[in-house]
């Protein structure tokens, strides 16, 4: 794979944008007037306008021709045959097959995986058909009616934001609850008004060997013994998700009640297998079902339109040219829905742990600067906090604005408010406001300056009609394959993840030194991580 920098295309974007830095989006809209027809693309349900980006056809050709350099099409393919893509751990990257039809063929290894993934749908189907319709019954006989799922990272935050995104199409008699964090806080919290003969939880996690799932778990279990008087009641009120079939017997959880996946499925991946579990018992197989065609059509769009009018790859491109050619250190994500508050949060793990990477697929440092910091809150809300260093900040931070045509909850003029809200913020981010235009308004002169606004801050805007479990699945594959597309415009592994295993392992090594009683042995820590450990000792409860 070549270094992005030694590509001819690179060096004529960086000449490109030293000639375009004086050209504004004020010029640029002036110079066309149907600039906003003309830069937009659709696909599976989605438009995104990407009139008010920094760029013109050059801009534009000479991305698209960087792209063909990095062999994105080459990769593209790559991927949806099931290669080993994933190099630092041989794996495939196939979470494409997830949302394959029924009769799809998808090879690993000679093997078609498709029919083993429909075996775990339909099984996940005819399991939350049994508790939604009151057949899967506790211990003690009563329905199910509160469903909590314990995992974290991958094995939470795409089930989380689904389960809310998604809630308009939940039954209303299923209490979801997402338990994440190992501060016994969380589990305290979520669990303080659940009965436990009405609660099924669902241990969501790959490797069945992660430390927060699996504190969560055990105290789960506990909670669930000492309400239910014994054991037994483990095999009424918990089920699992795992790849990690002897860890989840370890556990206590028979084979007919846990679900499986495989290897070839990253965490941050994973919504679209059994790890959606808790989603389905929320919203429904077919929901379900519909939110995979959604997911389906988004990865039919990236496979087969041609780049100038692929979605994920628009996208892609722009986030380079800003990163890379631009200087921009973070993106921002305002989904104007309250629905999908939690998007951000998803989107950080799915592409800073993605392409949060600093050596080349070859191992060798990188020196281009790869994943961007994502942030961001739903609007309006983010209108009055932080949009004030959007738009007179002296930092650049490209947004990607989302919103839907129809409202879930049509009332009054909330909606049209909502939007109008939307659409004056990319124009007043891009357009600005001239000292002149704010004295023609009559504002003092001492405060012209604070009041004017430079504009020329880019952003894309993505329009859905409405919110539906087909445009939500299209929305987060949208953004699975622009991660995917400037990995392969890095060159990183987009789908390891090696800074998290590293954490995992850190923690265990303090953890003896925390609770044993002697003074422990410090000498392999360094003297602040020491003074913190005595200080803590000192201070915990006995
Ligand atoms: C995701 C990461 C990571 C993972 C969690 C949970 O891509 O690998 O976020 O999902 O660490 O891991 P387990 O599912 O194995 O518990």
């Amino acid at each position: 794979m070549p270094r992005p920098t030694d590509s001819s295309s690179w060096k004529r974007l960086e000449q490109h944008a030293a000639a375009l830095a004086p050209h504004t989006l004020r010029d640029l809209f002036a110079r066309e007037p149907d600039r906003g027809e003309r830069l937009a693309a659709e696909g599976a349900g989605w438009r995104l306008d990407y009139s008010k980006n920094r760029v013109t056809d050059e801009t534009l050709s000479l991305l698209f021709e960087f792209a063909t350099d990095a062999g994105l099409r080459g990769r593209i393919d790559a991927m949806f045959d099931g290669e080993r893509i994933n190099t630092t751990e041989n794996r495939a990257a196939l979470h494409v097959a997830l949302r394959a039809d029924r009769d799809a063929c998808i090879e690993v290894d000679g093997v078609d995986i498709v029919p083993e993934v429909h075996t775990v749908l339909d099984r996940m189907a005819s399991f939350a058909g049994c508790v939604r319709g009151g057949n899967w019954l506790g211990h003690t006989g009563r329905p199910i009616r509160n469903v909590v799922n314990l995992g974290i990272g991958g094995s939470d935050l795409g089930p989380a934001l689904a389960t809310d995104a998604l809630r308009a199409y939940a039954d209303r008699n299923l209490t979801l609850r997402f338990i994440s964090n190992i501060d016994a806080t969380d589990f305290t919290e979520k669990t303080l008004d659940l009965d436990p003969a009405e609660t099924l939880f669902v241990v969501c996690s790959k490797t069945f060997t992660t430390q927060e799932t699996l504190t969560n778990a055990h105290t789960a279990r506990r909670w669930i013994v000492e309400a239910l008087g014994t054991d037994a009641a483990v095999a009424r009120h918990f089920v699992a998700v795992s790849t990690h079939a002897e860890a989840v017997a370890r556990f206590g959880i028979d084979a007919q009640n846990s679900f499986g996946f495989w290897d070839w499925v990253g965490g941050r991946y994973s919504i679209g297998s059994a790890v959606g579990l808790s989603l389905m018992l929320s919203i429904g197989p077919e929901h379900f079902g519909e939110m995979l065609s959604g997911f389906r059509a988004m990865d039919g769009h990236f496979r087969e339109a041609p780049f100038e009018r692929n979605l994920p790859v628009l996208l892609g491109l722009l986030g380079v040219w800003y990163a890379n050619f631009l200087g921009t250190e973070s993106t921002a994500v305002i989904p104007y829905d309250q629905y999908l508050a939690r998007l951000p949060a998803y989107l950080q793990q799915l592409d800073m742990e993605s392409n949060g990477k600093s050596v080349a697929l070859d191992g060798t440092p990188v020196d281009w600067t790869t994943g961007p910091i994502v942030w961001g809150e739903p609007g309006t809300n983010g209108q009055h906090a932080f949009f004030q260093l959007l738009h007179q900040g002296t930092r650049l931070v490209p947004c990607d604005f989302i919103g839907f045509c129809q409202s879930l909850h049509p009332t009054g003029d909330h909606h049209d408010l909502l939007m109008s809200n939307l659409f004056a913020q990319t124009e007043a981010l891009a357009l600005g406001r001239t000292p002149d235009e704010v004295r023609a308004d009559g504002v003092a002169e001492e405060l012209v300056t604070h009041r004017s606004f430079p504009g020329n801050r880019p952003t894309n805007t993505l329009l859905a009609d409405r919110l539906t479990p087909e445009s939500f699945g299209a929305l987060l594959a949208l953004y699975e394959h622009k991660v995917f597309v400037q990995g392969t415009l890095w060159n990183v592994d987009s789908f390891d993840q090696w800074g998290v295993e590293l954490g995992k392992t850190l923690a265990r090594r303090i953890t003896p030194a925390l609770s044993c009683a002697e003074e422990p042995e410090l000498a392999s820590h360094d003297s602040s991580t020491r003074a913190l450990i005595r200080h803590y000792r000192r201070r915990k409860l006995p």
